[in-house]
């Protein structure tokens, strides 16, 4: 069975801002880390292109919404994806016939079933949402609590789903898999919405026609968001390919935003149920970026593009900044000032520099071959335990928890450790001495801290790949041990798999000072 994880496909109604890569890139991590645990694994992200908001984007623009959408994913969406080393193993477009193909045989399904009836509805709608609201929720009378924007009143016959009959089953599922929504905050807002009762969802609109025609009265198309959340399912092969949907079915987390968090853990379990699918195993809701206190977004025109923090500080830096400095779950609140500090200290100074120290010395005290540890004794034990320590805190952090920040801070309490064993042990004093004792001393430092970067540089691939490589290789592990994505989270702490004698070089520095 893979591990299979996804991320909201997104809307490509403009370019992608910090929110969308923080949630991509948190997803990039936990299957890199999954990866490396040797599972097999399923990542998947997409966009979704149907609706009102992206037929009024591309009429603004004077193109259909088709050609707005081609343009968007190849120009903005795919192309960032690449930059920031994303990973995904599928990319799904929900005007793709794999996808609204099988959208309408699951909503005929649901009608055939009696699940579906027709009504009529009245109600606030926000645009930027592709949602109802209710009315006791509004700010001002008028305003999304979203986007603080006017919402719309909407009259129309549509077909209803009834959700308002799943409460219970629901109810009874986030009691039995007290795991299914995280963190907890979020687990207790769902817990209390759907205890207050659920009403049936308007699940087609007639009122425009940029979406998947309703099968049995092609006049409505179907509502955006029961379109966008059957991706999950259209991408692994549902109602085309039985064999990969049973290899990847069902998800082992959904990665939403906090603000699309009850599709996720009401009206898509309910969908599923009554199709009689089985449940996703996790619906984890991260935090927003703020900007002066509000969620940044496009609507809001705050979106920052990634490409300017990429420029300034590299790929590898952007990708472990947000998740180390922000609790997994939580808001936070981006500055460069913050990013900078964090940069200098943790990656430049304490990461970047024991790296580029370590190999200067084995450069300098033996020609570059790395010396065998001949001495080792207990401040070496305590090195080899410092990384057991660090290995074990951080896949379970990372890898089951989700805790990015966490896990990113054992593993660099670790870095931190080897710093001040350094310090203890200063090597650059013992070279001094010559004789046979403090050569023996010299190479076991040596050795020790070496190998000790063996381990940070696996435990950091699956967040910043592309230094972890240029490290692997400068402690000459590349020709020892093979490719760096092959080693194994678990085998990280193995002491002593750096072979004596390996070819250790200065390669580029990892970090370089900032302008
Ligand atoms: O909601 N902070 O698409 P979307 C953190 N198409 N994360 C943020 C963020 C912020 N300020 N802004 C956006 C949709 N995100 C639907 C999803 S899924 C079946 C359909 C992230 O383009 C966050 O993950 O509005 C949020 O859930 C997602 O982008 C919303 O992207």
């Amino acid at each position: 069975m893979a591990f299979y994880v996804s991320t909201p496909i997104y809307y490509v109604n403009d370019a992608p801002h910090l929110g969308h890569a923080y949630t991509t890139v948190a997803g990039d991590v936990l299957t890199r880390w999954h990866r490396q645990r040797g599972e097999s694994v399923w990542y998947l992200t997409g966009t979704d292109e149907h609706g009102q908001k992206i037929m009024r984007t591309a009429e603004a623009h004077g193109v259909s919404p088709q050609e707005w959408c081609d343009k968007l994913v190849e120009e903005a969406w795919k192309p960032l994806w690449k930059h920031l080393e994303i990973a995904n193993d599928d990319f799904i477009r929900t005007t793709e016939p794999r996808h609204t193909q099988r959208v309408q045989e699951f909503v005929q399904d649901l009608y055939d079933k009696g699940e579906i009836y027709k009504g009529s509805y009245t109600g606030p709608y926000c645009v930027s949402c592709e949602e109802y609201k209710v009315v006791g929720e509004l700010l001002e009378g008028e305003l999304c609590p979203i986007h603080k924007r006017p919402v719309e009143w909407l009259e129309e016959d549509n077909y209803f789903f009834k959700l308002s009959e799943y409460g219970e089953r629901l109810l009874e599922h986030y009691d039995a898999n007290p795991d299914f929504i995280q963190p907890a905050s979020a687990r207790n807002e769902v817990v209390q919405f759907v205890r207050q009762g659920l009403q049936d969802l308007s699940i087609s609109r007639s009122t425009f026609d940029w979406g998947i025609p309703i099968p049995w009265d092609p006049k409505h198309v179907i509502y955006v968001w029961i379109d966008a959340l059957l991706n999950y399912a259209t991408a692994v092969g549902y109602g085309s390919d039985q064999a990969k949907f049973d290899q990847t079915w069902p998800a082992d987390v959904h990665l939403v935003g906090k603000d699309i968090l009850r599709f996720h853990a009401v009206i898509w379990p309910a969908m599923l149920l009554a199709n009689g699918l089985r449940l996703p195993g996790r619906v984890f809701a991260n935090g927003w970026l703020m900007v002066g206190g509000e969620k940044m977004s496009k609507s809001n025109l705050t979106g920052i593009s990634p490409r300017q923090l990429t420029e300034h500080f590299g790929v590898d830096a952007y990708r472990y900044y947000f998740l180390r400095a922000i609790p997994f779950g939580q808001d936070g609140a981006f500055s460069w000032e913050d990013f900078a500090a964090r940069y200098t200290s943790e990656l430049a100074n304490d990461y970047g520099n024991l790296a580029s120290r370590v190999a200067a010395m084995v450069g300098k005290y033996f020609d570059g071959a790395l010396p065998a540890a001949a001495d080792a004794g207990p401040a070496e034990q305590a090195i080899a335990d410092g990384l057991s320590a660090a290995v074990a805190a951080a896949d379970k952090a990372i890898g089951d928890n989700l805790d990015f920040a966490g896990g990113l801070g054992a593993v660099f309490d670790f870095v931190r450790q080897v710093n001040g064993y350094l310090s203890d042990q200063a090597p650059w004093k013992v070279a001094k001495d010559e004789s046979p004792q403090a050569q023996a001393r010299l190479a076991t430092i040596l050795y020790t801290a070496a190998e000790a970067l063996r381990g940070v540089a696996v435990l950091l691939n699956p967040v910043m790949p592309a230094t972890s490589e240029r490290l692997w290789v400068s402690l000459g592990a590349e020709v020892a041990l093979g490719a760096l994505a092959d080693q194994r989270i678990s085998e990280a702490a193995d002491w002593g798999r750096l072979p004596a004698g390996v070819s250790v070089t200065k390669g580029e520095v990892l970090f370089p000072r900032l302008d």
